[in-house]
């Protein structure tokens, strides 16, 4: 049987190519700590991949009070953790990506693989900008005119319909469950970066180190 050709790679930003996640994480953690509310690493995870809002929504929804806060008082309280995040970001170089990515977009390049970012992050021009990869993205989806977040696959589709293809010619990296689950609706393959278990459902799980295209295509079942 003939292999699918692979034509495109959709990257999702934060815990893939930088780890934007983690800032995402320390903003968070500010304000739930200034509104009194619990908040860790591990209850972050939900929010890797989805909107600002509905971010603020799980955690609000830890509170008491939740429940009373007006849509005005949510919006400043999700400006107040942007702008938090936005001085963080902005330490961001591109001593800042993560290993292997570099050597990774190097080779789709080198293999004329067009490259898409899929991050639904309203952040994530400024960020390519830091870290100076404006020019290896044929493609930068853009969060704000995609109505859904992940785990709806509207970005990921985005991504793919820039450059004209179908979604068996394609596949996409993701560090996120939403993300993951996004990718698939989208109809392609799913690389997750991360451990097994938070990346079950992905089909085939790796590190950002250990990406390479010919390992990577043995096991998705294409071809260049
Ligand atoms: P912003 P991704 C997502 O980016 C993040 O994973 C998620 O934690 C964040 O809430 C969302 O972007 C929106 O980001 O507040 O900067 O617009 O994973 O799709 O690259
Ligand atoms: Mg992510």
């Amino acid at each position: 049987m003939e292999k699918n050709k692979l034509k495109a790679v959709i990257f999702d930003l934060d815990g893939v190519i930088t780890d934007s996640a983690a800032y995402h994480y320390l903003a968070w953690k500010s304000l739930a700590e200034e509104l009194g509310i619990p908040f860790d690493e591990q209850y972050n995870e939900k929010l890797k991949g989805i909107s600002r809002m509905e971010s603020l929504e799980l955690i609000l929804k830890n509170s008491s009070q939740g429940a009373s806060y007006s849509l005005q008082q949510k919006e400043a309280l999700a400006e107040k953790k942007n702008d938090l995040y936005k001085e963080l970001i902005r330490q961001i170089s591109p001593a800042d990506l993560l290993p292997g990515i570099a050597g990774f977009l190097k080779e789709l390049k080198e293999n004329q693989v067009k490259i898409a970012l899929a991050s639904v992050s309203r952040n994530a021009p400024f960020i390519l900008r830091q870290l100076g990869l404006d020019a290896m993205f044929d493609y930068v989806a853009d969060a704000a005119a995609v109505p859904n977040a992940k785990p709806f696959p509207d970005i990921f589709l985005a991504g793919m319909q820039a450059f004209g293809l179908q979604p068996q010619n394609c596949f996409g990296v993701e560090d996120a469950r939403a993300g993951i689950e996004a990718i698939h609706r989208a109809g392609m393959q799913a690389v997750g970066v991360g451990t097994p278990e938070e990346m079950e459902d992905a089909d085939l799980v790796t590190t950002t180190d250990e990406l390479r295209l010919d390992l990577i295509l043995d096991k998705l079942g294409m071809e260049l």
